[in-house]
């Protein structure tokens, strides 16, 4: 498993070669961008034409960590999630252009001209269109693979192309679980010592987070990408709605409807922009009634289970192994995350919609 060919800068026009990718030349650039914790990616681009493209290859570990294995074949569930993502939001997708089994390598658009969400927030640069997109994304998703978008037949043949045992795993393990316990992978802010020993000593977050965990296994709604946090949206410079795209989904899964707006709401809080969340939500309501007409309580369970979600996204970011970039150094805006975490986690259930959100967390400290 682990002995295929492992790309550098050097070999990447070679292999795009030898998968019939022809029109960009052996003078091509080739710059590694690798940013997210599990796989490298390289830029390829032909500086005469301005034409390029973007090769993903998963290793047998997580980039971050090699001594932590992780299965490659992630990479073929990210081509079929991407396929069926394409399905329902052609336009917030990069396309992919090839996959190549045996090498786990992933050959799809160029997004160089465009910014991870996650750097533009740590630079302190806003991008209010980001909010009505993930809502829109999500809303579409949830509408058209769920229960009421798809018959029986067609959720069966989903649910098998997208079955994702091991990602599924991490996000259990890493999102999940380890932040509520002392756990190796776990690091803080020692300025948060107090806080984060009360809430792992914290009955009420115990039980809680037992109910959660048992949301996320069992509720096979509809397709989610599974990793929705501000490292997996790219923006445009200038703000322009139509340019936000939506990547990296090898975390994909047949989960709860409320998961993938829960994790973008996660990194809506640990950014301070908690107006996002009733943005996102507005958006997701309506793309999600243009599609299907919910019975009554359905998208109220939603944004409840989206709540739930928010809090361990959030939590994770401040006392887990991945970490918020923009709340490094910043004690008292992290306790203000990890507080409000343990509000939407616990207190979800007398939250019923985003004034009772706001009143329960206030205002951010910053
Ligand atoms: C081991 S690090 C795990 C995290 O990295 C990925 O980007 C996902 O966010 C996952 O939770
Ligand atoms: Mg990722």
């Amino acid at each position: 498993m682990s002995d295929y060919p492992h790309h550098e800068a050097s070999t990447v026009v070679a292999h795009l070669h030898s998968r019939g990718i022809s029109d960009l030349p052996s003078s091509s650039t080739v710059k590694e961008v690798s940013d997210g914790n599990l796989n490298r990616v390289f830029l390829v681009q032909d500086p005469a034409r301005g034409t390029g493209v973007a090769v993903k290859q998963a290793l047998p570990w997580i980039r971050v960590q090699q001594d932590w294995p992780l299965g490659p074949e992630r990479a073929a569930l990210e081509v079929a999630a991407y396929r069926h993502l394409a399905e329902h939001n052609p336009d917030l997708v990069p396309a992919v252009h090839d996959y190549d089994p045996a090498t786990y390598t992933i050959v799809m658009d160029d997004l160089s001209a465009l910014r991870v969400l996650r750097g533009e927030t740590v630079a302190g640069r806003r991008h209010p269109e980001v909010a009505a997109q993930v809502g829109r994304f999500c809303g579409r998703l949830a509408a058209g693979t769920g229960p009421l978008g798809l018959d029986l037949a067609a959720r069966s043949r989903l649910a098998v192309t997208v079955q994702n045992p091991e990602l599924c795993q991490m996000t259990l393990d890493v999102v999940l679980t380890e932040p509520y316990l002392e756990h190796e992978h776990n690091h803080h802010d020692p300025a948060l010592d107090d806080l984060v020993a009360g809430l792992r000593a914290d009955p009420s977050l115990a039980r809680a987070m037992a109910d959660v965990r048992h949301i996320f296994i069992t509720h096979s709604e509809s397709l989610v990408h599974g990793d929705l946090h501000s490292g997996s949206i790219m923006v445009a410079p200038d703000g322009d709605p139509a340019a936000v795209r939506i990547f990296d989904p090898e975390f994909a899964f047949l989960g709860p409807s409320g998961f993938d707006l829960g994790v973008y709401w996660g990194n809506c809080l640990t950014a301070g922009i908690v107006g996002d969340i009733a943005v996102s939500w507005d958006a997701f309501e309506t793309a999600y009634r243009s599609k299907v007409d919910p019975p009554a309580g359905h998208l109220s369970a939603i944004w409840t289970d989206a709540l739930a979600f928010a809090g361990t996204e959030a939590m994770r970011r401040v006392i887990g192994y991945s970490h918020a970039r923009e709340l490094a150094g910043r004690p008292e805006a992290a306790a203000w995350v990890a507080r409000s975490a343990r509000t939407m986690i616990v207190e979800r259930a007398s939250l019923p919609d985003f004034a009772a959100l706001t009143a329960a967390l206030g205002e951010p400290p910053w």
